[in-house]
């Protein structure tokens, strides 16, 4: 989930800055170390359980593994080049002026246990055959099982023009999908006193669905505020522009999206793929062979393209779309036993959110120590995966939902609430009470999201 994992900048840093072998921990008894050998020859580890990833669920999931009691010092590690881990669900709040991404980040060496070895390096390449993964630095990492969870990577090339937008103090266009932008979201919010403001979302897999109408619906709410948007007719003008053809992926949720955006006069140009950003000119894509349409615009929030890591994609653990090529319940690697993969890399068909690790994180480990033990996995995940949808400052539809897009409400049940129409106290929920719960309990590996009842162990998904 780190937004700069693997990128060329961070290997680079992560090179300069900290050789893996410096800032692993103590050798476990496990460690064989030929560094000896020497000076230049590449080393070799041993680990019982290798995690590639330090975002929401590597750290999670080996969190939780060192939490079961069943492992010493050096048993776990988790590879990651990232200086920085980001709480992203929160860059949403950013572009919405609630709260700076400085406050949302921490080192990622002060988010892991001592007693996990952490390598803060790339990986050079998986070899299951071999059960070892080469670091980008030549070191070889043997294991007895690997979690894979690197997240997804932002493909800010897939649009032209666009790197070229953002990096521009000047213009209006901006993203809240990346640390180095997610900032200047408000300011061109607070720019804008008239015109069209447009606001993408990629055709295609991207991770948190909602959160491209999430910040529009708080600049909507900002420009009402100040007098500046008025649904029958104002000074601005707001286009939700979506690949897709509904507001939503989950009919329940998107019939009350749709009807929020007609209610409140924003023009919806479905299956409208950005591909193109020039001076205030936005080109799109239309399906089954139509001609590209393009518009002006006065502000633009770009949600650009995400896919899978090269050095996910290009190896064997990948499925034909890049992906780790898992089991939908049990979260295993369908031809490798001794693979998992949970969040954002892994092939799961759901939402790709920090929710939907909460619910996989539990069920992976579960079945991965079952698979130590030499038993069989039985911890099943059903999908479950939550978006907190922001529609105004004060108020969010809390759309929570499993495989096939079917509701799995926590408050559901509960007399008289339906979760579709948005409140207020799920706005507390999504502003304080989850980045809280998030740094407090579920990167160091006790909470296992909201139906956990009463340890994250005993969590039944089915
Ligand atoms: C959640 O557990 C979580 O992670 C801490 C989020 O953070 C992004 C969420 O947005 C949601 C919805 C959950 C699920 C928890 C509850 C209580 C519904």
């Amino acid at each position: 989930m780190s937004p700069k994992l693997f990128s060329s900048r961070a290997r680079v840093a992560a090179r300069l800055t900290a050789p893996s072998s410096i800032i692993t921990a103590q050798a476990s008894p496990f460690i064989r170390n030929f560094a000896t050998a020497s000076s230049v020859s590449p080393t070799s580890r041993n680990h019982r359980v290798v995690v590639v990833g330090g975002g929401s669920a590597g750290l999670s999931i080996s969190h939780q593994l060192l939490r079961s009691g069943k492992f010493v010092q050096g048993d776990i590690a988790v590879i990651d080049p990232a200086e920085w881990h980001h709480y992203q669900p929160g860059w949403t709040l950013v572009g919405g002026g609630l709260k700076t991404k400085e406050e949302l980040r921490r080192p990622l060496s002060s988010l892991i246990d001592p007693k996990i070895n952490f390598y803060h390096d790339t990986v050079g390449a998986f070899s299951p055959e071999d059960n070892s993964v080469m670091l980008g630095n030549g070191d070889k990492l043997n294991y007895e099982q690997l979690v894979v969870a690197p997240g997804v990577s932002i493909s800010y090339g897939s649009v032209k023009g666009l790197p070229e937008a953002l990096a521009d103090k000047h213009s209006l266009v901006s993203s809240i999908y990346g640390y180095d932008h997610c900032d200047k979201v408000f300011r061109t919010v607070q720019r804008l006193q008239k015109g069209r403001a447009i606001f993408t979302q990629p055709a295609g897999v991207i991770k948190c669905a909602g959160a491209p109408q999430k910040i529009m619906w708080l600049a909507l709410d900002h420009w009402k505020r100040a007098g500046l948007y008025d649904p029958s007719g104002s000074g601005i003008q707001i286009s939700f522009a979506t690949g897709l053809p509904v507001m939503f992926g989950v009919p329940k949720y998107s019939a009350a999206l749709e009807q929020l955006r007609k209610e409140r006069g924003v023009e919806g140009l479905f299956q409208h793929d950005l591909v193109a950003v020039e001076g205030n000119t936005a080109t799109f894509a239309r399906p089954n062979g139509q001609e590209q349409v393009t518009k002006q615009f006065d502000l633009l929030h770009v949600v650009p393209k995400m896919g899978p890591h090269a050095f996910v994609k290009n190896s064997a653990l990948a499925n034909q779309a890049g992906y780790v090529d898992v089991d939908d319940g049990t979260t295993r690697h369908n031809k490798y036993p001794n693979v998992w993969s949970a969040g954002d890399a892994s092939s799961l068909p759901t939402s790709k959110t920090a929710a939907a690790i909460t619910a996989e994180a539990p069920v992976l480990v579960r079945n991965l120590l079952q698979s130590l033990e030499g038993k069989e996995p039985d911890a099943v995940y059903d999908g479950y995966t939550s978006c907190p949808l922001l529609t105004e400052y004060g108020k969010v539809i809390l759309a929570e939902f499993k495989y096939n897009g079917e509701p799995k409400e926590t408050f559901g049940n509960w007399f008289g609430i339906d979760q579709a129409a948005p409140r207020r106290a799920f706005y507390h929920l999504k502003k304080d009470f989850f980045p809280w719960v998030y740094y407090n309990s579920m990167v160091t590996g006790r909470w296992g999201g909201p139906n956990i009842v009463p340890g994250w162990r005993s969590r039944n998904n089915s």
